[in-house]
């Protein structure tokens, strides 16, 4: 039971990885002329005698603390959940509400400034990008340099695991998952159901075992973006546990990065899990989101 959990929620950074060939990434609306839009309500307020201290549009501010990180990371070629906690302070900050939509991902891609994401693949859906009606699903089989570059073309940049966890925890309310502390449920996130479990104990992914859910979450594979409410976080931030797992700026071992929430194939989407399967391995269940520094205060 135990290897199946493991190997559940190492699915989501190895279905697809079969399809995919090539490298992808990116986030919020990329403007042609990439000013800052930060900058931009900075000099607004200041001139208005009236200082407002807000988020660009489809971003939230999380307003900064100390926080005690939990770390649990599954340990590659094992089993096994390894255990750490570390002390981290976090700044201010605009996190996007979303993951990166596919049709988000599309700008960048058709401006040149990002390469093409995976495609194809077949398992629980596969990869999203060219697949008609997906374009509000989270754009899936992006690695994390070409994710990385597209948080910066859009002023913006990855979270670091510290902005990440402490944003999907609620601050200073340390939940175990962004909802809350409330046992996961259909309505709180896209994790592993019965009908994609069924696809990849048909293709020998793994071990049989159990779902995280024992009934359908109304998506065998991505769902579009902001489809759980009932899973959104203290300040507003949709699907930060499931649908895709999200890169962050941390880094784990030497040239690999952490990614958080775990995604449609994971059985564990608790705030303090993360994996660290390097860098390289774009899947159908990787994505991301930008933040931003958050305004100064006025
Ligand atoms: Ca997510």
């Amino acid at each position: 039971m135990l290897q199946h959990a493991v190997l559940l929620a190492l699915l989501g950074s190895v279905v697809g990885c079969r399809q995919a060939k090539e490298v992808p990434a990116q986030s919020a609306p990329i403007s042609s002329d990439r000013r800052d839009p930060l900058t931009e309500i900075s000099a607004a307020t200041t001139s208005e005698a009236q200082p407002l201290r807000e988020c660009p549009a489809g971003t939230k501010l999380i307003h900064g603390g100390a926080l005690e990180m939990v770390h649990r990371t599954l340990m590659p070629g094992s089993y096994e959940w390894e255990e750490k906690r570390t002390p981290a302070q976090v700044a201010d900050f605009c996190m996007d509400e979303t993951e990166v939509t596919v049709v988000a991902y599309r700008q960048c891609v058709d401006s040149g400034g990002c390469p093409k994401p995976g495609s194809g693949g077949r398992l629980c859906g596969g990869f999203n990008w060219g697949v008609p009606g997906r374009e509000s699903h989270p754009i899936n089989g992006v690695d994390w340099a070409p994710a990385a570059k597209y948080c910066e073309r859009a002023g913006a940049r990855l979270p670091s695991e510290a902005e990440w966890e402490w944003a999907a925890r609620g601050r200073d309310e340390a939940r175990k998952y962004p909802w809350g502390n409330e046992t996961p449920g259909t309505k709180h996130a896209n994790a592993l159901d019965p009908d994609c479990n069924k696809e990849l104990l048909a293709n020998s992914y793994m071990i049989p075992g159990p779902s995280l859910y024992s009934s359908p979450d109304g998506f065998v594979g991505t769902a579009p973006v902001r489809s759980f409410p009932a899973g959104a976080s203290r300040d507003g931030i949709f699907d930060l546990a499931g649908n895709i797992a999200e890169w962050t700026a941390t880094s784990g071992d030497a040239e690999t990065h952490i990614h958080k929430g775990g995604g449609f194939t994971s059985t564990d989407i608790a705030v303090s899990g993360r994996t660290n399967l390097g860098d390289g391995h774009p899947s159908t269940g990787m994505g991301f989101r930008c933040v931003r520094d958050a305004p100064p205060r006025p």
